[in-house]
Formats: structure tokens, C-alpha cells, sequence
């Protein structure tokens, strides 16, 4: 046998650099939202989150890239224990979580209507790098806002404190039981049954079929009241406390780790309630409308999470481009392949500028509690979470694509991006779920909150860089009320299609709105970025009409 022959060449891998001070986009949006000196103020927070994410977070999670959490049902003499480890990273995440606030920021008063803004960048930067930990720190959120809002003083000064703790041990995260095996989207139909025992006590019984960050310290969950009627408004919102203070599950039974396609760190469980203790939160009925304020939060996390995955895609990508050669030049130099990373550039600023226009809305609902920001953030988030969700999942298809054959390889930690994102269009509601969420609001406030606010921030794309901008968005906008000018089973049939345009179009007028702040700014370095990209998403991503008026009648499957 002829000897092994040593490697005439290897490929340099990509590289990470500071994921703050290399996220142009981000940095543009965060100069042009926040006061000069509350950024000042953060922006060495920023920068030490960035350094560690594209660090030693990032070498943290290609070593542990095999690592998954492992669920122990039994001790060896018998005894029945359902734990769960841990993967190394998701054990040191909590801290770091809890050190930058990444719950507490967002309810911090000092920055007024801006806390939103900080704590979502902080978790932009935070997430990538992490193993989904910021699934869990979603929920938290929601929590938070939910026991805040709630009425219920004593649940909200048991659980408070340690949802916004900022030492990793008095820190709490919180689940979300929702699913059942009857419903995911639906959950009118929930199973779990609530019944009072002979002290008074709530408890409930019942197969919780989903429920992810299985290891939380609290969850909300649905159950029906015993007696309640069936459907939705039937279902009341309870606080469980899963373990006791030994530590040990009380009156619940972990059946088994859910086998996912991605997010394989996240420790996602099928419970068994058999009488597990819980706590009304509020009244004890109309569960569903009770925990979504919580629904809105994660998915405003999914979005954050959307654009931070993009960002990492494209970093990657990118480095990579100017390490590889192929045909006698690196692929950074060759015009196909910078055009593909530019396409892929466009659509991340354009997402992230969408994602964080909202979250700038979010902070100033709960600032200032203003009707009118409320209606429009009740459209905002149902769109922006399904456009992002269905970005993220192209955008690291065309990474993988970006690094050829090396993008399929498992040991490159590329193809976890890959599965990971395609979690973001399905949980927190799928598309089409979405779509006709949005469609409800829609129905309830009509188009004018939206409207109004993009013909408004259009108007100040006055100058001559912006004119090509103002006339598409001009043009996309002024179809809008058109669409919905239909009957009701024409825009059932095209709600997914009315979805997605209202997300491009809302992306495409804040993207051109920070090309045209940073330019008017002089800020000639991310204004000419920025003003690239939206002309780029502006000619590229959009019909203008996008409506089947054959409605139901269109259809290829059936008979
Ligand atoms: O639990 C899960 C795992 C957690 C993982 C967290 C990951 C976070 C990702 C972050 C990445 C790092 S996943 C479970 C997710 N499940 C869902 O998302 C459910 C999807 N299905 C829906 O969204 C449906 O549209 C339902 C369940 C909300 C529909 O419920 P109903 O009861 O059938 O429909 P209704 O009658 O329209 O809604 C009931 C009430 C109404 O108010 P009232 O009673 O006053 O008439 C609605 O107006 O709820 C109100 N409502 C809302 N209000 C419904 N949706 C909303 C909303 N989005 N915002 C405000």
C-alpha cells in the first residue's frame, strides 16, 4: 500500500472577530435611537458582549458541539428522579444572562422608552453564541411582564425579584406550558384539568406535550377549571413552581426529552402533571388572552433571535470568503459571490431594522402606555416575527451554500445553524398562524395605525440619495388598503401573502429611515451602507401584488 500522502493544503477556518464593532447595521441603529450619552453609557457593555460572543462563547460552543442534555428518570437503587443535566455551556449561560441583565435591562427605568432597545441589543449579541439559552430568557421576559402586570401581589413579590435578579444565583428562569398533544396552534382544546383539593390548593393534572427550558424554577401553563366550559375562554393561567426547596419535582413526572431537529441543547420535555401545585395568576377564565402578553414577548425574541442568527451567517460567510480561493481568487473577490453576500447583508439590515423599530415600539407601550403605539405594535409583532422567522431560514440555507461542500460538514458547527433556524418559523406560532393573528388585529384596529406611521416616516425620505426609496415604499405602502379590500375568504386564502408584503414593506421604509438619519447625520460610512442595502431590498424583495383574487377556489391539493 502506497504511504499516505501529507495534505498539499489546508483551509483556514472562519474566523469571528468583535461581533458588536463588526455588526454595522446594528451600530447604526443603536447611534441613531439612543442619546448620545446613554449609548456611551452602554457601549462598553456592548463591546465586551460582542468580544466574548465572537470569542470564547463561540470556541465554548463548537467544543461542546456534541454535548446534549441528558434526562436521569431513575436513581440506581430505584428510586424515580427525572433530572436533567445540563450541557456545559447551558450551565455557565444563566449567569452570564443574569451578569448582563439580559431579563432585567428591559424593565429597567432609567432609560425610559430606550430599555427595550439596550436589552435587546445586549441579547442580539448574547444569543448567537449561546445554544439557544435565549429561548428560556424569552419566557422569563414574558413572565416578568405578565406577574408585573397582573394584580397579583403576592405571586409578583415571590417571583419578581428573581426574574430580573442580575446574580446568576438568585436568578430564575420561567417556562411556558402551553401545548398539548390535542393542539399546538389550537389550544382551545387543552386536556389539563384544574381542580382544588381539600386545603383549597390548585392542582393540576394533565400531559404538557411541549415544554421547553424544562429545568425552569417557575412556568405559566393552561388548564380548564373543573367545571368551566369548554374553548378557549374556559381556560384560566396558573403559576407552577415545579420543584420543591429540596430540590425535587413535586407531583410531575418528566416522560421524556423531545428528539428535535435543532436547538438539541434546549431541554425540551413532555411532562406528566399528576396534581402538581399551582397558583391562579388572575381570574379563572380567559387563560389564552391572559398569557399573551407572554406570546408577544417570545415572539419578539424569536425576531431578535431571527436577525442575530443572520448576523452570524453572514459573519461567518464572510470571513470565510476572504480565506478561500477558488479559480485563482478569493471568493470575496469574485463579483457572483459578493453579490450573494451582499443580497444576504440586505436582507439582514432590513430584517434587523424591522426587529428593532419594534422593539423601539415596545419600549414605548410600556413607557409611555400610549393607545395608538399599542394598536400598531399589536400588528408589528404577529409580521415581524413571521418575516424574520421565514429570513432567518433562507439566509442560513445560503450560508451553508456559501462554504460549499464544508457547509454540510457537522465537526464545521455550520449545519446547527441551519436547524437551529428553522425552529424560528414554526415555534411561537407558524406562519400561517401568524398570518391570520395578524389578520384578527387587523380586523379589530384596520390598517390606518400601521399606515399612518409609514406614510409619516416616508415623508422624511426628502432628500435626493432617498427619492428612489421613497418611490418604491411609496408605491408598496399605497397598496396596502387595497389588499384588504376583499371578502373574507379571499384574505383567509391570501393572508400568508399579505403577511409577508407588510413585513418587506415595514422593513424596507425603516431601512431606507436609518439610511436616510445616518446620511443626514453624516455618518457617510453606514448612511452609504445602509442606503446600498435598502436600494438593493427595495428592487429585489417585492410584489406589488401579491393577491389571488381566486381565493379558495385556488388549490392543487384535495380533490
Ligand atoms: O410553549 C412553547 C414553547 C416556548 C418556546 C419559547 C421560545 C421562544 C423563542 C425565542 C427564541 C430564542 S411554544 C407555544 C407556542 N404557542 C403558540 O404560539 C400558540 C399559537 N397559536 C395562537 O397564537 C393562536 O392564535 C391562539 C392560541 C392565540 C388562538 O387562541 P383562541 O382562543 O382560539 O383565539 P382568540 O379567541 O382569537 O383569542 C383569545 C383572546 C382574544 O381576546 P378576547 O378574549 O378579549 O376576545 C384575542 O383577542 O386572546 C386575544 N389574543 C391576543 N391578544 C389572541 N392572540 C393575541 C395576541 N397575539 N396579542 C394580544
Amino acid at each position: 500500500m502506497a504511504d499516505r500522502q501529507p495534505l498539499s493544503f489546508i483551509q483556514s477556518p472562519p474566523e469571528l472577530g468583535n461581533e458588536f464593532r463588526e455588526d454595522w447595521l446594528l451600530c447604526a441603529w443603536l447611534e441613531s435611537a439612543l442619546p448620545g450619552r446613554m449609548l456611551d453609557e452602554q457601549r462598553d457593555v456592548f463591546d465586551e458582549l460582542g468580544r466574548r460572543s465572537g470569542g470564547e462563547w463561540y470556541r465554548l460552543q463548537l467544543a461542546d458541539r456534541l454535548n446534549e442534555p441528558r434526562l436521569e428518570q431513575w436513581s440506581p437503587w430505584g428510586e424515580r428522579v427525572d433530572r436533567i443535566e445540563l450541557t456545559p455551556l447551558w450551565v455557565e449561560a444563566k449567569a452570564w444572562a443574569a451578569e448582563y441583565g439580559l431579563v432585567a435591562t428591559g424593565y429597567d427605568a432609567s432609560p425610559g422608552e430606550h430599555a427595550r432597545t439596550i436589552q435587546f441589543a445586549r441579547a442580539w449579541l448574547f444569543i448567537p453564541s449561546t445554544d439557544f439559552y435565549g429561548c428560556p430568557l424569552a419566557m422569563t421576559d414574558g413572565a416578568a411582564r405578565i406577574l408585573s402586570d397582573a394584580g397579583n401581589r403576592e405571586l409578583a413579590e415571590r417571583a419578581l425579584p428573581h426574574l430580573l435578579a442580575r446574580e446568576g444565583e438568585n436568578f430564575w428562569t420561567s417556562g411556558q406550558w402551553m401545548t398539548e398533544t390535542i393542539g399546538g396552534s389550537d389550544v382551545s382544546g387543552t386536556e389539563t384539568v384544574a381542580q382544588q383539593d381539600d386545603q383549597g390548593r390548585w392542582r393540576l393534572t394533565g400531559r404538557k406535550w411541549f415544554t421547553s427550558a424544562a429545568t425552569s424554577e417557575m412556568a405559566l401553563t393552561l388548564a380548564r377549571p373543573e367545571g368551566n366550559p369548554d374553548g378557549s375562554r374556559g381556560l384560566a393561567l396558573f403559576y407552577v413552581e415545579p420543584h420543591d426547596t429540596d430540590g425535587r419535582l413535586q407531583n410531575i413526572e418528566i416522560l421524556r426529552l423531545k428528539d428535535k431537529l435543532g436547538t438539541r441543547k434546549l431541554p425540551t420535555a413532555e411532562l406528566w402533571l399528576d396534581g402538581a401545585p399551582a397558583t391562579p395568576v388572575g381570574g379563572l377564565d380567559r387563560g389564552v388572552a391572559a398569557i399573551t402578553p407572554m406570546l408577544n414577548l417570545t415572539r419578539t425574541w424569536n425576531a431578535v433571535t431571527a436577525c442575530a442568527l443572520m448576523r452570524r451567517g453572514i459573519a461567518l460567510a464572510t470571513s470565510y470568503a476572504h480565506k478561500r480561493r477558488a479559480f485563482g481568487k478569493r471568493l470575496i473577490d469574485q463579483p457572483l459571490h459578493r453579490q450573494t453576500l451582499s443580497a444576504m447583508e440586505a436582507d439582514y439590515a432590513a430584517a434587523a431594522c424591522a426587529t428593532l423599530a419594534m422593539v423601539g415600539e415596545l419600549g414605548r407601550v410600556e413607557h409611555d402606555h400610549a393607545e395608538a403605539s399599542s394598536a400598531l405594535l399589536r400588528i408589528l409583532t404577529p409580521t415581524i416575527k413571521l418575516g424574520t422567522a421565514r429570513d432567518a431560514v433562507a439566509c442560513a440555507s445560503e450560508t451553508l451554500e456559501c462554504f460549499g461542500g464544508a457547509g454540510y460538514i457537522e465537526d464545521t458547527g455550520l449545519p446547527q445553524l441551519l436547524r437551529d433556524a428553522q425552529v424560528l418559523s414554526i415555534w411561537e406560532g407558524t406562519t400561517n398562524v401568524l398570518s391570520l393573528d395578524l389578520m384578527r388585529a387587523l380586523a379589530a384596529s384596520g390598517i390606518e395605525p400601521w399606515l399612518e406611521t409609514m406614510r409619516a416616516r416616508i415623508a422624511q425620505l426628502d432628500d435626493e440619495r432617498t427619492r428612489e426609496l421613497h418611490a418604491i415604499a411609496f408605491r408598496a405602502l399605497e397598496q396596502v388598503p387595497g389588499w384588504l379590500d376583499h371578502p373574507a375568504d379571499v384574505l383567509e386564502a391570501n393572508a400568508r401573502a399579505i403577511a409577508m408584503n407588510l413585513y418587506r414593506t415595514t422593513a424596507l421604509v425603516e431601512l431606507s429611515g436609518l439610511a436616510h438619519r445616518s446620511l443626514a447625520r453624516g455618518d457617510g460610512s453606514h448612511g452609504r451602507k445602509t442606503l446600498v442595502a435598502a436600494l438593493h431590498y427595495a428592487r429585489n424583495r417585492f410584489s406589488l401584488d401579491p393577491i389571488d383574487t381566486h381565493g379558495t377556489g385556488w388549490s392543487l391539493t384535495g380533490d
